[in-house]
């Protein structure tokens, strides 16, 4: 079954093309979610802004977001290196320096994971505007998303909606590490994930720290990567939606970005290279470019003694870092077994600054 071409029209006048089964969800709790097509709104390029990370003002303790006298408040971390789940705060009750905090927190641990959380209920614009707090928010070129919001870029694989599974269908696995969208002139910070429904088992997302992956990097070649920029291109995205037969809402674009990045809260430097978005290193013979890539790809994926792997629960949220991380949804469940669940949710991916390299080197297009 392919994705069905019911179509609706908002009292906008805009005509969404449906990429679910209406039938299948009449009584479907979270039904104004599920993922539509606009194919009418076009985008104008991202216009360059000026972006003050949240992080920066954060009081390093942290000490308004984990107050250690709370009991109900449960923080830990999920391994050593990356990840931290937080148990007994409503996301949705934060206030602007808790917020400042948690930027900070997910700067530095990569990934946070809130649990039993309200933020899937207080609608859309709520929703919008915590994530604004962030940064701007990313509508993404050629995804899916909600029918009230271009901004809430929609994850849902389902039997009637196998784009993912048949794009990757000559692959030995869907592991696919990326850090969201990083071709953009000025990429994705936070990152913002809700699931709505979640299978009984596996649709696991496993992150991998990229501040770990280059500090285990020998000196000289990370003295050789904090010279370089890399190829970030939103081309085959792009392509690869029109030959689907879906509407390209922004042209695409490539960026060239610093191979290390130097985060602007931390100062932390992470490798900014993923398998998803790069194409290859500026400067070098292809042959050079694609042995540093492999390399580089294959310890990302490989390093299991610098990743996390979180299974979701109804209410999770978890927010993670673009700048210092990379991420790939784990699609192991059979979507054609209803044994197996149901797996929806959506994304608020907010923009941040124009990374920033070692000694200068900025990012250029
Ligand atoms: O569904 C997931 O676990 C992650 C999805 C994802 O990486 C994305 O939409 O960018
Ligand atoms: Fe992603």
């Amino acid at each position: 079954m392919s994705t069905t071409t019911t179509t609706v029209t908002p009292p906008s006048e805009v005509t969404l093309k449906l990429a679910f089964d209406e039938k299948a969800h009449e009584q479907y709790k979270y039904h104004d979610y599920l993922p539509v097509y606009d194919e009418k709104t076009h985008l104008e390029p991202l216009e360059p802004f000026d972006f003050q990370d949240r992080g920066i003002a954060a009081h390093q303790e942290k000490t308004n977001l984990i107050a250690q006298d709370n009991p109900d408040v449960k923080v830990s971390k999920l391994t050593p290196v990356i990840g931290t789940e937080i148990r007994g705060l409503q996301l949705s009750q934060l206030s602007d320096t808790q917020k400042d905090e948690l930027a900070l927190l997910i700067a530095e641990r990569g990934v946070v994971v809130f649990r039993d959380q309200d933020f899937k209920d207080i609608g859309i614009e709520q929703q919008k505007a915590f994530g604004r707090y962030f940064g701007p928010l990313h509508i993404h070129p050629v995804g899916a998303h909600v029918k009230d919001a271009l901004e809430l870029h929609n994850i849902y694989l389902g039997p009637d909606n196998e784009y993912r599974n048949r794009s990757k269908s000559n692959r030995l696995t869907t592991t696919g590490y990326h850090s969201d969208v990083s071709y953009e002139h000025q990429t994705p910070g936070i990152t913002i994930l809700t699931l709505l429904s979640v299978p009984p088992t596996g649709g696991d997302t496993a992150w991998a720290s990229q501040t770990a992956a280059y500090a285990r990097l020998s000196r000289p070649i990370q003295a050789l990567l904090e010279g370089l920029r890399a190829e970030h291109s939103g081309f085959p995205q792009a392509e690869g939606g029109r030959r689907d037969g879906r509407f390209v809402r922004r042209e695409p674009v490539r960026s060239e970005h610093p191979v290390v990045r130097v985060h602007p809260a931390t100062g932390q430097k992470a490798l900014f290279i993923n398998p998803g978005f790069t194409k290859k290193i500026i400067g070098l013979k292809d042959e050079e470019s694609d042995a540093l890539l492999k390399l580089l790809f294959r310890h990302i994926s490989q390093g299991q003694d610098f990743q996390v792997r979180v299974r979701w629960e109804e209410g999770t949220v978890a927010l993670w870092d673009n700048r210092v991380t990379a991420h790939t949804a784990i699609s192991d469940y059979n979507v054609h077994n209803p044994q197996e669940g149901l797996r929806h949710g959506f994304r608020i991916t907010t923009l941040a600054d124009k990374p920033k390299g070692v000694n200068g080197l900025e990012s250029t297009w």
